[in-house]
């Protein structure tokens, strides 16, 4: 029998009243239930609200060193528990178990850094134009979030969320994807254990039409952060509009990277194949785009072909294993139909192509890792994002035209050149329309210790993560003091 989890209300596991279940299961043998979570009702969404809502005073009032010893505690628990995290992020996710140990490293890294962050949270002290008056600018927790997350980082993003909001002095309501329930309930656990006091972290699963979107227009929810999809974003954007919430949405991508005539093949070859099928290619960052210069074009293809052939597919929990499976049944579908509209569109299937389902594939949902060639701009499978394992393989004629190709998107997220010529990364820093550039690497792998986020489709609001502009930006927010201490009614912009 599969191990039944609750939500977390006010400190407390609990069913939901509704009585509705939802099964995990592994997307690479789908007869292996990783567990059950309630299929949550608006009556708990109220609940976990209140709970957050009451603990608010509390919380915002806890001085951000003592919480930041909180987050350390959290940091070390994750530590010590990150090969039984790791392990069920590629159980319940699919992932091939070195990135799921690095998507819990990256929980890891989130928490000491936020931390930290505890003893700085700085505003600015700067002179009045008054005697005997000072001015300075706090920043002030938001109040209460709605946290909605994906499936294709079960704990990394939710880390990304929670602690941020928790230094910040913000409570929450977590809602994790319905797909990778199992493994937020484990991260929600090691934060009870670090000592989170009852009602700051509440966790309500359920899927996103049933449960997210009646929690994040609730009107007891101050601010929203989101990852996941950009329809899905743009919706609750506009649900929350006019309801004067705070809305940060972490959103799709078709990123980009460009292979320059001078660029070292080898390491473009590599890097293009981490980038696409990586994650199987369900990452927000994942390379989706690879425009190369028509005089390596035959021969880039030519080699990476051959290193495509070579990826092992299979389920992530066995080391050979380099391409994990697909999250479900309908992203599987998706993924083959994009294939079907690359081929109606008239681009090269050069291989891959096909659903895997044969002996050990069977139970799961696996895809072979596909590359087209001779794509155009204009064609869908250069312009939609597909979040699977399908790389575009476009042609251009200089970096001139190669970053105009990268630039015609409506997403801007990630983007990454391969050149050994300064200027032209030079340029390509300069001029690629996205909120990460990557010189020499391929799109994914970015560090929390800087701003993560996009522009255009790809983001709305505040960059999550760490660094100037990051997610102190998004979870807290500016008050400015003036205190006058003249004894005297002083009037600014008045006395001489
Ligand atoms: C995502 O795909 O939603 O840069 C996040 C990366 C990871 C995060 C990806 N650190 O690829």
């Amino acid at each position: 029998m599969a191990k039944t989890y609750g939500n977390l209300i006010n400190g407390r596991w609990m069913d939901s009243p509704g009585g509705g279940t939802i099964k995990s299961v592994n997307p690479a043998n789908t007869d292996d239930v990783v567990g059950t979570v309630p299929a949550s009702t608006k009556e708990d969404v109220d609940a976990a609200v209140k709970a957050a809502r009451d603990a608010f005073g509390y919380w915002r009032l806890v001085p951000p060193p003592k919480r930041g010893e909180i987050l350390f505690r959290a940091a070390e628990l994750i530590l010590k528990n990150k090969e039984e995290l790791g392990r069920l992020v590629t159980r319940e996710m699919g992932k091939i178990l070195a990135e799921g140990l690095g998507d819990v490293q990256e929980a890891i890294d989130m928490a000491y850094y936020m931390a930290g962050e505890g003893r700085r949270l700085s505003g600015e002290t700067v002179p009045s134009e008054l005697a005997a008056k000072d001015c300075k600018s706090v920043r002030v927790p938001v109040g209460v979030f709605a946290l909605i997350t994906p499936w294709n980082f079960p704990t990394a993003i939710p880390a990304w969320k929670l602690l941020p909001a928790l230094i910040g002095g913000n409570t929450v309501v977590f809602k994790p994807s319905s797909y990778t329930p199992v493994a937020a309930t484990r991260l929600v656990e090691l934060l009870v254990e670090a000592g989170v006091p009852d009602g700051v972290v509440n966790l309500v699963h359920g899927s996103g039409e049933g449960v997210g979107e009646v929690l994040a227009s609730h009107h007891g929810i101050d601010g929203v952060s989101f990852t996941g999809s950009s329809a899905v974003g743009e919706r609750l954007a506009t649900l929350c509009s006019g309801l004067d919430k705070e809305v940060s949405c972490e959103m799709g991508g078709k990123n980009p990277i460009i292979v320059m005539d001078d660029a070292r093949l080898d390491l473009a070859v590599e890097g293009c194949i981490w980038g696409a099928f990586g994650t199987t290619g369900q990452r927000c960052t994942a390379a989706s785009r690879i425009i190369v210069h028509e005089k390596v074009y035959d021969r880039f293809l030519d080699i990476f072909i051959k290193a495509t052939r070579r990826l092992r597919v299979g389920d992530g929990l066995n080391e050979e294993t380099q391409v994990g499976p697909l999250i479900n049944e309908s992203q599987m579908k998706k993924v083959l139909e994009y294939i079907d509209i690359g081929r109606s569109e008239g681009a090269r299937l050069i291989t891959g192509g096909r659903r895997l389902c044969e002996a050990e594939y069977a139970k799961g949902y696996f895809v072979e890792p596909t590359v087209f060639a001779d794509v155009t701009p204009a064609m869908r499978i250069a312009r939609e994002e597909i979040f699977g394992p399908v790389a575009a393989v476009l042609k251009a004629r200089d970096l001139d035209e190669a970053i105009a190709i990268a630039n015609d998107s409506e997403y801007g997220l990630s983007s990454a050149i391969y050149t050994q010529d300064v200027n032209k990364s030079a340029v390509a820093e300069r001029d690629l329309d996205a909120g990460i550039v990557y010189i020499n690497a391929p799109t994914i792998g970015a560090e929390i210790q800087l701003p993560f986020g996009g522009i255009k489709k790809s983001g709305m609001g505040h960059r999550e993560a760490g660094g100037r502009g990051g997610a102190i930006e998004m979870f807290t927010r500016w008050k400015v003091i003036y205190r006058d201490f003249s004894g005297r009614l002083q009037k600014a912009q008045i006395e001489e």
